[in-house]
């Protein structure tokens, strides 16, 4: 034939545009995958160290250390690397004990994130950026009024030792309109629950 065959990614100039960009906006909030997100609190003599959030996501809250993995790193490293770049300590003996999918009806994609324990840590505590670290006594009851709402709804659970599962709606970004948490086993504890 008198037509040259094209070559390489000429090949593929005549086909038709796959469609999954140009579709991906109109997709609903549900079909995004989630975030996938680390919190680590340190529980050590009765004390948890909790951070006031300075700023960005939950800014005003006490809340354990964390954030988002990064692509290509272990969710297990990015609780690690949290914890040091927010509070500048290394946790020695972490544990993960649940996994919650936090989903809003204001945010374009829900969370998934993974709760870790630890009970020792290696470096001193420093306040960062980020954070603004402090002891609370649990004898003396969590500050539940000045942290996220969810979080009493699994304290009692992650204190006990316990594991577990869940999913919190909210709207508004704060207010919870439902939940789901219950206890579950370690072998639950994985990526996509
Ligand atoms: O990277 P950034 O600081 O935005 O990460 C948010 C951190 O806050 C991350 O550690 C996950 C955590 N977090 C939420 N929602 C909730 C929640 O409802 N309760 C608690 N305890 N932590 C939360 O993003």
């Amino acid at each position: 034939s008198h037509i040259a065959q094209p070559r390489g990614n000429e090949r593929d100039l005549g086909k038709p545009k796959q469609t999954c960009f140009a579709r991906r906006g109109a997709m609903p909030n549900a079909a995004v995958s989630p975030k996938v997100m680390t919190l680590l609190v340190v529980v050590r003599d009765g004390m948890v160290l909790l951070g006031e959030k300075k700023r960005g996501f939950g800014v005003g809250f006490w809340n354990g250390f964390g954030g988002k993995v990064e692509p290509g790193e272990t969710i297990d490293a990015a609780a690690m690397r949290e914890l040091r770049e927010e509070a500048g300590i290394c946790a020695v003996d972490m544990t993960k004990r649940g996994v919650l999918l936090f989903v809003y009806d204001d945010q374009t994609q829900a969370m998934e994130t993974h709760v870790y324990h630890a009970s020792s840590f290696r470096g001193d505590v420093r306040e960062t950026d980020e954070m603004r670290p402090k002891w609370w006594n649990i004898k003396e009851g969590m500050p539940f009024q000045k942290m996220w709402p969810d979080d009493e709804l699994w304290y009692p659970l992650f204190l006990a030792n316990k594991t577990f599962t869940g999913t919190v709606h909210f709207t508004n970004t704060t207010t919870i309109v439902k939940h789901e948490i219950r206890e579950a086993p370690a072998s639950a504890m994985v990526y996509g629950v």
